[in-house]
């Protein structure tokens, strides 16, 4: 396959600590996608479903004790510790290669060894990288197909080079005590053991997208990060991509997709998805920021996932998914999650592998849903209806704007813009998300995540945050411009107040707007907001009071929230840029 002696040595030592009965290498083909299909459904690790309603569509169910990401298992094995920083877990890398290696010791035993070329973002663009996963599981396979560039020519590009990274997965005895996701930032390499669920085992994405890649990033001068990508077509047929960054359940994939009112369809605005989770972004030829979306597919959440929340999702996931601890509806052999049609199923398998009983569904505990929250569908990015016609080209697309958000009931705006490159990163640093019913513990609790990438900065955040401004100063005149948003805010009784989804489509416009100069704000001490007119209210029933409600700056609120910034930024230590630090005594000024 490759004479590349890093690949075949890296090999070779995989294979005597494991030693698998046989060794496969995963060509990318149709043909043998469908054989190891077909193993699959013999063995019971896929279920197929109806294969009218949902061609080329596979059930698959993970352990109980093995359903999410596991943040507090999760490793940044630098060679310094320092170089982890506060917000990682950090692991000697001597010591962490030796544990690893004695827990996968010969677990591939009577197993095949299947592994996976694969190329993040499409094959031989510049702002590409390659990886090798090694796996003793089908499903990993099957979804590597789904959600990367998965093909032997990837070996062809590499050619004799070392910069690919190492993806070792082994799925052990799917042990909670002796799971690990490891990541090796000076060495490319990714070992994970004990867990067989998508976000812990399909290393090229949050493994290698985000951790591995934002160190090479750093490294290297470019970006990877936790972001959509999308394009919105004008009239006139112009094309402007924003990138935006969103922690968890605040509706990446949905904006990402949304479909816009009709007024703005009737007059020919348009919605291309480029990427709804990960953007990797280059300095181009003409000085200004690009980005390509490195996956080829979507590991989305289904539940919640409708006709009326995300259509062009859901169509995405009719042919060629892989569906994983969802409901099983027996009655026609398909799918089925909380939020997915009104009328809950009367025949089906619970996410557990029980039968299902509707008439014990309770809304509010999620130990009677039919599937667990956090189930998902692997579905191929070609299927999305909207998907843009940039998504397979290498060259990226031009990013005019980048967008941070959050949950934020009180706090800050529906939208507002901040005042340079060095106020945006800070705004970013500064990013925050209030905890929901939806979630264990406490409701309306604020976790700092900055630029959403809490989980899975690879390295010191402290850098991470120089990295963004020394980007901002390569970019100069020609960086996008950086806002803020809010879908969040709620009225009294806890009710969001702005409708969402498609109407957020109404903001994206003022954003890019301002981006062409052609749009008036008001300057608050935050940043720039709009003034109520400025959002276009055509066709909607929301007053014009209520806007301007939601796009106050509460300065005593605003106080607190400094002083809260300042408690975050003390974890950073001497590694906080000193830019941040002023943009923050700046704030203060401004709020007095
Ligand atoms: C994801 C996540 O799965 O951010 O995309 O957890
Ligand atoms: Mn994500």
């Amino acid at each position: 396959m490759t004479t590349n002696k890093t690949v075949l040595s890296w090999i070779d030592e995989i294979k005597d600590l494991v030693k698998p009965d046989s060794v496969v290498w995963i060509d990318g083909s149709d043909k043998q996608r469908d054989e190891l299909r077909a193993i699959a459904v013999s063995t019971g690790e896929l279920e197929k479903l109806n294969e009218e309603k949902l061609p080329g569509c596979y059930l698959h169910r993970t352990k109980q004790n093995d359903v999410a990401r596991v943040e507090d298992r999760t490793f940044i094995c630098s060679r310094e510790k320092e170089n982890a920083g506060p917000t990682n877990n950090w692991y000697d890398p001597k010591e962490m290669y030796k544990m690893l290696y004695d827990i996968a010791r010969d677990s591939y035993k009577g197993k095949t060894m299947y592994i996976i070329p694969f190329s993040m973002g499409p094959i031989g663009s510049p702002l590409a990288k390659i990886g090798i996963e090694i796996t003793d599981s089908i499903y990993v396979v099957l979804n590597m197909l789904i959600m990367t560039r998965v093909d032997l020519k990837v070996m062809d590009v590499l050619g004799d080079s070392n910069d690919w990274v190492r993806c070792f997965h082994s799925r052990c005895d799917i042990d909670p005590e002796k799971r690990y996701i490891c990541q090796f930032p000076e060495d490319n390499t990714i070992i994970s053991v004990n867990s067989g669920y998508g976000g812990n085992v399909l290393l090229g994405k949050k493994c290698f997208a985000l951790r591995i890649a934002s160190y090479q990033g750093w490294k290297e001068g470019w970006m990877a990060e936790h972001m959509l990508i999308l394009g919105i077509e004008n009239p006139q047929g112009e094309i402007k991509y924003v990138a935006a960054a969103f922690p968890s359940a605040c509706g990446k994939t949905n904006l990402a997709m949304m479909i816009p009112p009709k007024y703005l369809r009737d007059k020919g605005y348009k919605v291309w998805t480029v990427g709804d989770d990960i953007a990797w972004m280059r300095i181009g030829k003409d000085g200004r920021l690009y980005a390509i979306n490195p996956e080829n597919g979507f590991f989305g959440v289904a539940p919640g996932t409708n006709e009326k929340s995300n259509y062009n999702a859901l169509a995405s996931t009719k042919k060629n998914t892989i569906f994983t601890n969802v409901a099983h509806d027996l009655s026609d052999n398909t799918v089925w999650w909380e939020g997915l049609t009104k009328d809950l199923p009367t025949n089906a398998i619970d996410w557990k592998g029980n039968k299902w009983d509707a008439s014990k569904f309770n809304k509010a505990d999620k130990s009677t849903y039919a599937a667990h929250p956090n189930s998902r569908f692997t579905a191929p990015a070609v299927n999305c209806p909207c998907i843009s016609e940039e998504f397979n080209k290498g060259e990226g697309v031009p990013i005019s704007a980048i967008i941070f958000g959050g949950r934020r009931a009180k706090c800050a705006p529906l939208v507002y813009q901040s005042k340079s490159w060095e106020n945006g990163v800070f705004i970013g640093s500064a990013m925050a998300s209030e905890t929901t019913a939806a979630a264990a513990g406490a409701v309306g609790v604020v976790r700092r995540d900055p630029m959403a990438m809490l989980p899975f900065c690879g390295y010191h955040m402290g850098d991470y945050f120089a990295h963004w401004l020394e980007m901002g100063k390569k970019l100069g005149d020609k960086a996008p411009k950086i806002f803020n948003v809010n879908w969040f805010r709620t009225d009294d009784k806890g009710n969001f107040i702005w409708p969402g989804f498609g109407d957020n489509m109404r903001v994206i416009n003022w954003i890019i707007a301002r981006c062409e100069g052609k749009a008036d704000a008001v300057e608050t001490p935050i940043g720039y907001v709009p003034r109520p007119e400025d959002i276009d209210l055509t066709d909607l029933d929301f007053d014009i009071e209520t806007l301007k409600s939601i796009l106050e700056v509460d300065k005593d609120i605003w106080t607190k929230e400094a002083q809260e910034i300042e408690e975050h930024y003390k974890k950073f230590g001497d590694k906080l840029p000193a830019e941040l630090r002023n943009q923050l005594e700046t704030l203060k000024a401004n709020l007095k």
